[in-house]
């Protein structure tokens, strides 16, 4: 249920499980939300629900914090607005760090497992969570999956968010930080339309920089956008296409990889 932005349903049946894998398909979790009659609330009771779905969302991401530091996993959760490029820059991103560092792959959206066959394909193991109506992942979700084999000990934990630059910047999963990545095809303002997502997140990666000859976009600005709202954000100027840049963004992730307190 996303009260924020009322893409779900307050239901007392809502529940999510996971489905084991049959032949020929790959093991998910979903969102078996039942339909509800429409439910009529006040401004104050939505922001007393809101509340408190995010109080129960951040007790569940302590616990994710926990087991991801006591394991010794790097946990990055990809968050940006559909098409950005996440997936793009996973597979990428695997299979230059797979060589050296044991990996694994949560992908979250609303239907289809393609992502995940997407990463599997690389060799990497990856689980589909389908988060049905829902339009972010919750740490529950993630909970749910702290025993599946794809969260190995000592490794690092890619998180695919469903493509949103919205909910997604306020539900913790218990990650080790947010990185937030924007397609120069979405135009330089998006920092400063959809602050909370990049205050919410470490990393910026700005993506498809190989098509910057094509469109209208100035990254200086757009990277000083970026740090208006969030001045300590990283930056990285990436291409999934061409792998320009990616090799600044693997010395990153090997960098907190190694400083990860056991
Ligand atoms: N030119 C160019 N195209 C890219 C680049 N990265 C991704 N694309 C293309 O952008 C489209 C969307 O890429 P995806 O990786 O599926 O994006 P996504 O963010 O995972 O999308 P959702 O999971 O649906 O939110 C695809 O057609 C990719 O081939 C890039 O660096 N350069
Ligand atoms: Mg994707």
């Amino acid at each position: 249920m996303c009260v924020t932005c009322g893409c779900g349903e307050i239901s007392k049946n809502s529940h999510s499980h996971e489905h084991p894998s049959k032949e020929g398909t790959l093991p998910h979790v979903h969102d078996c939300a039942q339909k509800q009659t429409e439910i009529s609330v006040t401004n104050e009771r939505l922001v007393q629900l809101e509340e408190d779905v995010l109080a129960a969302n951040d007790k569940v991401a302590v616990e994710n914090r926990f087991f991801f530091k006591t394991n010794h996993i790097l946990a990055l959760n990809l968050v940006s607005s559909p098409g950005s490029g996440k997936t793009s820059l996973l597979c990428k991103t695997i299979e230059k760090l797979s060589k050296t560092i044991p990996v694994g792959v949560i992908e979250g959206d609303q239907q289809t497992f393609n992502d995940a066959e997407r990463i599997q394909a690389t060799g990497v193991e990856a689980l589909q969570i389908n988060t049905g109506e829902g339009c972010h992942l919750e740490a529950q979700m993630i909970h749910q999956a702290l025993h599946h084999p794809v969260v190995k000990k000592d490794s690092v934990l890619f998180i695919e968010n469903v493509g949103n630059l919205v909910c997604p910047a306020s539900f913790d999963l218990g990650e080790f930080c947010k990185v937030v990545v924007l397609s120069v095809t979405e135009g330089e303002d998006k920092p400063l339309k959809y602050p909370y997502m990049f205050s919410a997140s470490r990393v910026m990666l700005l993506n498809k920089i190989d098509l910057l000859p094509y469109v209208n976009f100035d990254t200086q600005k757009c990277i000083e956008y970026a740090k208006r709202v969030n001045p300590d954000i990283e930056v990285f100027e990436v291409s999934a296409t061409t792998e320009e840049g990616l090799d600044q963004w693997i010395s990153w992730i090997q960098r907190h990889y190694s400083e990860i307190e056991e």
